[in-house]
């Protein structure tokens, strides 16, 4: 149902890069062959009363993520909107608003000021990861510092069949400790951890997706340490391949909001003495289920096949 939605409103039957179409008074226009899509034509409130949630809800599954530029938006504005997409994280009964910023912003919370981070799933080290993220752009450096993506629902189906299989019955424990940017030998001892499947359902598409991801994921639990790591490192270049990526490059007046869980997502360098100033809300999800793969319906990539390879 949904996916039929957002294929209805674009869908030329030819998956055409850059396909622009109407909707009454909303242009949409794809951003890439598989992900991304921007809406123009409204303000984001008006917007929001010309696409109902069902649709919004829709779209974002099936493009990964949705781009609002040209955006004015307070505090609350961005928050009515994020609770269009379903329940805010909050603090209490207000929205938790945080400004990813080099900068203080008054007296608000400022998180991850500085510098690249390595692709990551928020919250993926809890029992239940966010359902989608909002970034909206205040402050934008003239140089860097893009939004990066990663497809996992691409990336898993391009596995080859016996590391599907592998995975299948495999766990990954998630933990977020150590660095908050990038991946670390080391993890602090007060660590939040979660074990997950390390493929799981998309709870809107039902794809299967690589929840498997280079800042978070410590050990695929079972394997020996030294085949866990060689396996990790092969998922994680596999992932990363220019093939299941988009970087976001920003402007200011961006509103960004992305399924954190089709899509991983991390940050490109920037030149730090320059502002960079993001206002950020997260929805939250629900319980992570275990995909189950029904034989043969996937087709194979160009991954070396572990699973294949003699145990030393
Ligand atoms: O700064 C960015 O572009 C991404 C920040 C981030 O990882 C997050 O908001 O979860």
């Amino acid at each position: 149902m949904t996916e039929a939605l957002g294929k209805g409103l674009l869908d030329d039957g030819k998956g055409m890069t850059g396909l622009s179409q109407s909707v009454g008074p909303l242009a949409l226009r794809r951003l890439s062959p598989t992900l991304g899509l921007e809406i123009t034509g409204q303000a984001l409130n008006e917007a929001v009363r010309s696409l109902s949630t069902e649709t919004l809800n829709a779209l974002l599954a099936e493009h990964g993520f949705l781009l609002f530029p040209g955006q004015t938006l307070d505090e609350a504005t961005q928050a009515a909107f994020a609770a269009c997409l379903g329940k805010v994280r909050s603090e209490g009964a207000t929205p938790r608003i945080r400004y990813v910023s080099n900068r203080p912003v008054d007296d608000a919370v400022a998180i991850l000021p500085k510098g690249a981070m390595d692709l990551h799933v928020d919250q993926c080290f809890a029992e239940h990861p966010n359902k989608a993220t909002l970034l909206y752009g205040l402050e934008i450096p003239s140089k860097g510092g893009a939004t990066r993506f990663a497809d996992a629902v691409a990336a898993y189906a391009a596995l080859p069949r016996g590391t599907q299989a592998l995975l299948s019955g495999l766990d990954v424990l998630q933990a977020y400790g150590g660095s908050e940017t990038t991946r670390t030998a080391t993890l602090d001892a007060n660590t939040a951890t979660w074990r997950h499947p390390s493929v799981i359902k998309h709870p809107v598409s039902g794809h299967a997706l690589l929840f498997v991801n280079r800042l978070m994921t410590r050990t695929l639990v079972g394997l020996p340490e030294e085949e866990s790591n060689a396996l990790l490192a092969e998922l994680f270049s596999h992932l990363e391949q220019p093939r299941f990526r988009y970087d976001h490059q920003w402007r200011q007046g961006d509103l960004l909001v992305w399924d954190n869980l089709r899509l991983q997502h991390g940050r490109a360098e920037f030149e730090t003495s320059q502002s960079r100033v993001l206002r950020r809300l997260t929805i939250e999800g629900g319980k992570v289920e275990r995909f189950v793969q029904v034989p043969g319906d996937q087709t194979p990539g160009e991954l070396t096949d572990v699973s294949q390879q003699p145990q030393s």
